[in-house]
């Protein structure tokens, strides 16, 4: 065993819980023993960056691209495939139904008479749809929300050991942007960094490598999907490989950061050659979203992994 294998023990140690942890941690039991009792599948969609702050009393942080684009759809799929949905999302990121309106301003959509307020004819329809949706699948659904990449990697240490329980019913779908690099609380300054003392410079440690634990310790009977971002199209399908090859899960995602709303690939531990699923142009004009087709590829394989893992 080498250093790195304890890495993530010391993090956890060294890094203190976010606030409301047990109230969360709390929900999250309850939903998944719910879950469990009715026999019921749980996808645990991880959505957003994390932010890596730079004092403790934050002013300043280190953050990413990451909207919450894939997970927030992801999870509406999942949602309509039957699945109970976990949704651990950066705060304020893109959230499933909501995500329609972003962009959107709810004043404009609205008329204000003597005794009420109603929708106006033109986003009835729209509207309609979306808050339908959202009132069928809402008892489906526990949304938990993250910043830090700290708060990020408690909740999910402690989401993926409630899900245990569940065994091969429980789905994990890694799409947040997690950053590689952090400041470990014992080196943050407690307050603001003052320009005064002239330029800043940083060294960022790695980030303990938490799929290692997650595959084999915490949630082992779980269906595990990760993503894997690159900008360089030559690296994606091998580094996606050496993903699945390190941590023994079961499908690695691979997308590239330009065209990661329109082309995938999937590798997993069975085919010799990725899958790929590429929108066309059409369906692209058509509004048809890249998730959809992720979500059911992916259900197909749970289907085959909880039929050969079921015990009864
Ligand atoms: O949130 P978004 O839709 O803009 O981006 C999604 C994504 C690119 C962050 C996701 O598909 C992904 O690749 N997540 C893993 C990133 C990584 O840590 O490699």
């Amino acid at each position: 065993m080498s250093e790195d294998d304890f890495a993530w023990e010391i993090f956890f140690k060294e890094n203190p819980k976010p606030v409301h942890f047990e109230e969360n941690v709390a929900l999250i039991h309850e939903f998944c023993q719910h879950s469990a009792i009715k026999k019921q599948r749980v996808a645990l969609i991880t959505s957003g960056g994390t932010t890596v702050p730079l004092e403790q009393n934050t002013v300043r942080f280190i953050d990413n691209f990451s909207a919450g684009t894939r997970g927030s759809a992801s999870a509406e799929y999942f949602l309509e495939a039957g699945y109970q949905v976990i949704f651990l999302h950066r705060s304020k990121s893109l959230e499933p139904y909501f995500r329609h309106l972003s962009g959107k301003n709810i004043f404009d959509m609205i008329e204000i008479q003597p005794s009420s307020v109603t929708v106006d004819q033109q986003h009835q329809v729209e509207l309609r749809k979306l808050a339908e949706k959202y009132q069928l699948y809402k008892c489906n659904l526990l949304m938990v929300s993250f910043n830090s990449l700290s708060d990020y990697l408690w909740l999910l240490q402690a989401t993926a050991q409630e899900m245990h329980i569940l065994g091969p019913l429980a789905l994990l779908y890694l799409a947040a942007a997690v950053s590689d690099f952090y400041i470990p609380a014992s080196q943050m300054p407690c307050h603001k960094i003052q320009s005064s003392s002239g330029p800043l410079s940083l060294s960022l440690p790695l980030v303990p490598k938490m799929l290692a634990p997650l595959v084999k310790i915490w949630a082992p009977n779980a269906f595990i999907v990760s993503f894997k971002l690159e900008t360089n199209e030559k690296l994606l399908e091998t580094k996606s490989k050496e993903s699945l090859q390190k941590y023994h899960h079961h499908v690695v995602i691979g997308n590239l950061l330009h065209s990661r709303k329109v082309y995938v690939l999937l590798v997993d531990r069975i085919s010799i050659h990725p899958e790929e699923i590429r929108l066309s142009a059409c369906e692209l004009e058509e509004g048809i979203e890249i998730e959809s087709k992720i979500v059911e590829n992916l259900k197909a394989r749970h289907d085959q992994y909880y039929a050969n893992h079921k015990t009864g």
